[in-house]
This record gives C-alpha cells, sequence and structure tokens, in this order.
C-alpha cells in the first residue's frame, strides 16, 4: 500500500488522501450509479429495507439491508455477520457482479489488490437519518480494507481516531464518492452527520451508502 505512489500515477483522477490509509476517490462510482441503484432495488425486493434495533433496544435512523455470503445485522442480542436474513431466514441476497467488481477495482486503485468482499452493507438514510461515531470491528481480518460508496443525496462523513474522544474531521461526501479505508486508518472512529432534505435526479430524497466487507 502506497498512496503517495497512487497520488504520482493518477493525477488525473481525483482522490484525497484523507489520512494513512484513507482515501477518497472522488465520483467513481458514477458510470455506474445506474446499475447500482438497479442492484439495490433487486436486493432490496427480496431482503427489504428495516430498521434495526440495536443492543440498547434504540433503532437504527438508516434503513439497512445486505447482500452477499454474509450480512451485518444487529439485535437485542449484538452485532454480528450471518448468511441469512433474520427476518426471512434465508439466505442474503447474492451480491450483483456490478457491486463486487466496482468494489475490487476501488480498493486495486487505492493499493488494496485483490479485494473479495463477502458482505455487502446496504443504508439508506433518509432526511433526519445519521450515523453516530463507531468502529467497524466485526470482521475477522482488519488487514482487508473496507470500501464504500455514496450514492444520491450529499451527507458530512466524519473521520475520527482511534479512540473516540478525538475529535473528527469532517468530509462532503457525494453522489459517487467512493472512500477505500484500511490499513493504519481501519480501526478509526467515524459517522455521518444528520441527512438535509433534498431531491436527487437518481435517488429522489435519499442517500444510499455501499459498504463492502471481508467479514471472514
Ligand atoms: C455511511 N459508512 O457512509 C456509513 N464504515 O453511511 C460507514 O460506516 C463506513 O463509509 C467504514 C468505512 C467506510 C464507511
Ligand atoms: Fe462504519
Amino acid at each position: 500500500m502506497n498512496h503517495d505512489l497512487f497520488d504520482d500515477l493518477a493525477p488525473d483522477r481525483a482522490t484525497e488522501h484523507l489520512m494513512d490509509g484513507a482515501l477518497v476517490i472522488r465520483q467513481f462510482a458514477l458510470p455506474n450509479a445506474e446499475s447500482l441503484m438497479e442492484g439495490i432495488e433487486k436486493v432490496t425486493s427480496e431482503a427489504p429495507f428495516r430498521h434495526m434495533k440495536t443492543p440498547g433496544g434504540h433503532s437504527m435512523s438508516a434503513a439497512m439491508s445486505c447482500c452477499g455470503n454474509l450480512g451485518w445485522v444487529t439485535d437485542r442480542q449484538g452485532y454480528r455477520y450471518q448468511s441469512e436474513d433474520p427476518e426471512s431466514g434465508r439466505p442474503w441476497p447474492a451480491m450483483p457482479a456490478v457491486f463486487r467488481e466496482l468494489a475490487r477495482s476501488a480498493a486495486d486503485t487505492a493499493g488494496f489488490e485483490g479485494f473479495e468482499p463477502d458482505a455487502c452493507l446496504i443504508n439508506r438514510y433518509q432526511p433526519g437519518a445519521k450515523m453516530g461515531l463507531h468502529q467497524d470491528k466485526d470482521e475477522e481480518d482488519f488487514s482487508q480494507p473496507i470500501v464504500s460508496v455514496s450514492l444520491g443525496l450529499p451527507i458530512v462523513f466524519q473521520f475520527g481516531g482511534l479512540k473516540r474522544n478525538e475529535r473528527p474531521m469532517r468530509v462532503p461526501l457525494g453522489h459517487g464518492d467512493v472512500v477505500v479505508w484500511g490499513g493504519p486508518a481501519r480501526m478509526r472512529y467515524h459517522g455521518v452527520l444528520t441527512l438535509k432534505a433534498g431531491e436527487h435526479p437518481l435517488t429522489g430524497g435519499y442517500r444510499y451508502n455501499l459498504t463492502f466487507r471481508r467479514a471472514r
């Protein structure tokens, strides 16, 4: 992994090296945005969006679904990955090829070669929804990066430190922006601020976020 090298190799691509191990590739997903939305519609026709409960008993403000061999779930028992949708008892829908290929090419671009996600979490934010600072730590191998794709309405992402009390930096993310996040940034606290109301030509009143992980 060498982001400085990458910056030299691709001077034309609008990338922002946020901190060691975290890179924003502006509008990387734009050419695939329609296909990604079709994928979201297909997946969520089989595994509908739902507001999962946190272990503390609160409802998540973003609606979620998953695809791939494993899905991330939360309920009173805690956070985990599992191969079945708890609402239906059936396996999660397959990960659409366009999802997998985009995640892999974004990871390659950032220097994490050969990323093979087995889980994709789909978040849908309506105005007022947010995600508090958290670490992604339910995966087995922290040497694998996370690839995060934003679609639709813009939002402000918070990138914090390795401890929750460190003041986060704020990065606006827009339609098609991809964040690749791994190595020394892998355990950083992060979240998104409250979504503001708006209208996007492709996604209407929503922001969608796809996060690709290697869970096992
Ligand atoms: C979101 N994203 O953008 C929530 N996690 O709506 C995440 O929690 C996230 O974007 C790890 C790496 C990248 C992310
Ligand atoms: Fe996260």
